[in-house]
């Protein structure tokens, strides 16, 4: 998930530095994962905003060839991000995301237990995970 916007952030701005203040990047990675707009998101979300690497075989399961062989595609400055992001989310290590996995970030970022992750939770935890991981993106070699 949440790559898309990187994406969109990084074409508009081409330099990581793009990318900060961090929490103001985080926060609109929540605006656009927040599929249906009720300031809410919800563990549906987090399967709809990882539908679109799902390629070969289209099986439910994202392999960690899928999700970095699509952001290479797409936005290969962000390759060397996209395995440490897929390590991340692959909580049991064993290179495929499934319900297990996703069930599991998805805690990770509910730091109140509720079952939903609020606007302040996600920036919260995005915050820090792009302060941690933003050397990783490729600006050309001018930083
Ligand atoms: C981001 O952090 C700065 C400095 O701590 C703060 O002033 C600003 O309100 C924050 N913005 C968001 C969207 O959280
Ligand atoms: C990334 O994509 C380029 C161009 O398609 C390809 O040449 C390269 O082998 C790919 N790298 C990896 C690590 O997948
Ligand atoms: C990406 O990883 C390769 C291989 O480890 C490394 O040579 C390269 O410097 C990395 N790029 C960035 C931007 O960290
Ligand atoms: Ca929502
Ligand atoms: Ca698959
Ligand atoms: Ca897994
Ligand atoms: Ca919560």
């Amino acid at each position: 998930m949440l790559l898309l916007l990187l994406v969109a952030v990084l074409f508009s701005g081409c330099l990581a530095n793009e990318l900060e203040p961090y929490n103001l990047t985080a926060q609109q990675m929540f605006l656009a994962n927040d599929f249906n707009g009720d300031g809410k998101f919800e563990r549906a979300e987090l399967d709809l905003s990882f539908y679109i690497y799902d390629s070969e075989p289209l099986d439910g399961i994202i392999s960690r060839l899928e999700y970095t062989s699509y952001i290479n595609k797409t936005t290969p400055t962000l390759y060397n991000l996209s395995h440490e992001l897929y390590d991340l989310y692959d909580i049991d290590n064993d290179n495929f995301l499934e319900k297990h996995d996703y069930d599991a970030f998805f805690k990770l970022m509910d730091y109140d237990e509720n079952s939903w992750i609020s606007e302040q939770e996600f920036v919260h935890y995005w915050g820090i995970l792009l302060e941690s991981l933003g050397h990783l993106i490729d600006v050309g070699g001018t930083k």
